[in-house]
């Protein structure tokens, strides 16, 4: 029997466990990233290790999201993470240099190598065929100090491709056409492969793009084959002797298999408020619009900033609409300007926006009460642009720039002939925004610099035996990490202040959240099913463990915020039988007598009293061997520095 490509990749950098489905497993990393928003603690918890120096291969800071700077806070945090990379061994990728997930791919990403990033997006890579996870801050940390990234064995989805996307039809549409197939659910503990004569028609931007949006199937990861296009761009990248070739075996045996005509999509857009909530762009019809950005890790690259300069390209914005532009990194924005393309996008109206995240988490640019944006991005969970009542919608490079010049959502395949655009057989490279680390020799004389604004994470206990607390909040189905803790330009630069952020913990579902639990002193928290989904900032677990959350009990979680709550120390606790979800109410009183000894002894299943009614509710403790160390310890920190693990 043969394996697939995640397989190989896993098999190759196993250290701990069966690679058998359902299994915990300890996998060695090559690579991390981190960004700035979630950066800071990372390294902050890096730092409470104890390491001196990376032990990866190779380990990036990006700054990229916290880059307005309209106080002290992003600065301080940039500085702080510049000075923690030089002195630990790791490189700097300076503001300006652009998006994490963009220049890791042209500039670092290695086929059939192992990458977790503190980001929901870092399977961007799996585009160029690495085996590459967003994890939460301490993951990474644990990573960059040599311990192993722990998961449990996916199951492994295959998507055939087969056939050629048609003119103006593009990869955004294709990921769009998984996640109305799938749904922001339905790749939890799964791996999605990509194969067919299909791939071979799709380049490496377009690949990545698809292995970017991935995330938003809640996929533990996306990988395609690296094969001769692959060879090509990292050859055009000047990179041809990091290609590896990477290929599923003929016989390799998936759990799932879905079939995608690319010759049948037709451009597509996700409706608010929610990535899968997809309908072609026809069927929606030419509604009015405010405003349209282009760009984020999404759809950044070189071949999409061409193709929207060439549809832009003697004509005008329409005047109801403001078009933002962002270009992914410093090599694409320079690579436009000595085209002349980016003359183009100046020219007929286009506001170029630095590159970096920006918009995409709120970091400026919201729209106007009620606003309709049409956004290349990933993620139009409500609220997240930054205007409460702001109606987002995820398309294509090609759609938003057709409906930027039209004044309505617009399907590009009506323009007449898709104008072509041509690629570069070598890209622009100038890696001088990237810093190295000083050399091992010198790092002593290196001086950490932090500002005011960075505050101690917050401290936990080892596992009480038994607690009492309030069920403080009950909550829907697919609560995202934007609700537990949102984002955007006011509250970003609070990342590395957890007593600040949590005035803001869940304040879209109930004002009063964080005051509730001060009163209350302890709580617990309610939720559907996926409840987590989205980012992996592990403010979403740090911030309600400050407020004294002490479990969450739903019907099921999303990956990484469920890694992250037992990184945390909160117990995750899903109902055995779901109709339970309605036993609770908010305020109930919920006691959880011997959890300590369930969780020690091994115990599957605990029953929940509901003290208020009187109702015994039972909940599976779902964890492996180590999620119950871990528990017990109060927390990942607590665990490594007890193991001594590094
Ligand atoms: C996001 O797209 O939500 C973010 C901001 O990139 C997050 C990370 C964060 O919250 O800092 C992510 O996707 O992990
Ligand atoms: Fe940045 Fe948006 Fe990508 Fe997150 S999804 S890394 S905020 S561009």
């Amino acid at each position: 029997m043969g394996f697939t490509i995640a397989e190989k990749i896993i098999r190759a950098h196993l250290v701990e466990g069966e690679a058998v489905k359902g299994n915990d497993i300890g996998l060695k990393i090559d690579q991390t990233l981190t960004q700035d928003a979630t950066g800071t603690m990372a390294y902050l918890e890096f730092e409470a290790m104890g390491v001196p120096r990376v032990k990866t291969e190779r380990s990036v800071a990006y700054i990229d999201h916290n880059t307005l700077q309209t106080g002290f806070e992003n600065a301080d945090d940039h500085r702080f993470i510049a000075s923690v990379a030089k002195k630990h061994g790791i490189y700097f990728s300076r503001p300006g240099n652009g998006i994490c997930h963009q220049i890791h791919l042209e500039r670092f990403g290695i086929p059939g190598k192992t990458l977790i990033g503190s980001d929901s997006h870092t399977p961007t890579c799996g585009g160029i065929g690495m085996l590459a996870f967003g994890a939460g801050g301490l993951d990474v940390a644990v990573a960059m100090g040599g311990g192993a990234y722990h998961i449990t064995m996916p199951k492994m989805v295959r998507i055939n491709l087969t056939g050629k996307l048609r003119p103006y039809v593009s990869a955004k549409d294709v990921i769009l056409e998984v996640l109305r197939i799938m749904s922001v659910k339905g790749g939890v503990g799964k791996i999605i492969e990509y194969g067919g004569e299909g791939v071979q028609t799709l380049s490496v931007p377009e690949r990545a793009t698809i292995t970017n949006m991935g995330a938003e199937l809640g996929a533990s990861t996306s990988i395609f084959p690296a094969d001769e296009i692959t060879r090509q761009f990292m050859e055009a990248q000047e990179r041809g002797d990091d290609f590896v070739p990477v290929y599923a075996d003929d016989d390799a045996v998936y759990d799932e298999i879905i079939n995608i005509d690319l010759s049948a999509l037709r451009p597509a857009a996700a409706m608010p408020h929610m990535p899968d909530n997809v309908k072609s762009v026809a069927e929606i019809g030419p509604i009015k619009i405010d405003q349209v950005l282009i760009g984020s890790c999404t759809n950044s690259s070189l071949r999409d900033m061409l193709r929207v300069a060439a549809i832009l390209k003697g004509k005008t914005v329409h005047p109801d609409v403001s078009l933002g532009i962002a270009p992914g990194s410093k090599q694409v924005f320079n690579m436009l300007a000595q085209c002349g393309a980016l003359s183009d996008l100046i020219a007929a109206g286009a506001r170029i926006l630095e590159c970096a995240c920006g918009p995409c988490i709120g970091m400026g640019q919201s729209p106007n009460s009620g606003g309709i944006s049409l956004r290349t991005f990933n993620r139009n969970f409500e609220g997240r642009s930054g205007t409460a009542d702001g109606q987002i919608y995820l398309v294509s490079p090609e759609t938003a720039a057709a409906s930027a010049i039209t004044g309505v959502l617009t399907d590009p395949t009506t323009l007449g002939e898709c104008p072509e655009i041509q690629m570069p057989t070598h890209f622009l490279i100038n890696d001088n925004m990237i810093v190295p680390p000083a050399p091992e020799s010198e790092m002593d004389s290196v001086k950490i610099l932090r500002g005011p604004n960075i505050k101690p994470f917050p401290v936990t206990k080892p596992l009480e035996k038994s607690f009492e607390s309030p069920a403080v909040l009950k909550v829907g189905d697919n609560i995202t990490t934007d609700h537990i803790m949102p984002a955007g330009a006011k509250i970003l630069p609070f990342r590395s202040n957890i007593p600040y952020l949590s005035q803001f913990c869940f304040k879209q579902c109930d004002e009063h959240f964080a005051e509730n639990c001060k009163k209350a002193g302890s709580a617990v928290i309610i939720g559907g099913a996926n409840y987590g989904q989205g980012s992996s900032r592990e403010h979403a677990a740090l911030v309600p463990l400050y407020l004294g959350v002490k479990a969450v009990m739903t019907k099921s979680f999303a990956r990484i915020h469920v890694a992250n709550l037992i990184n945390a120390g909160i117990i995750p606790l899903t109902f055995e039988n779901e109709a339970d979800y309605d036993a609770i109410s908010k305020d109930d009183l919920l006691a959880f007598d011997g959890i300590r000894d369930a969780i020690a002894s091994g115990a599957q299943s605990f029953a929940v009293q509901n003290k208020t009614t009187g109702k015994s509710i039972p909940v599976a403790l779902d964890f492996s061997t180590r999620q119950r160390e871990i528990l017990l310890a109060g927390g990942l920190l607590n665990y490594t520095k007890q193991q001594n693990a590094l």
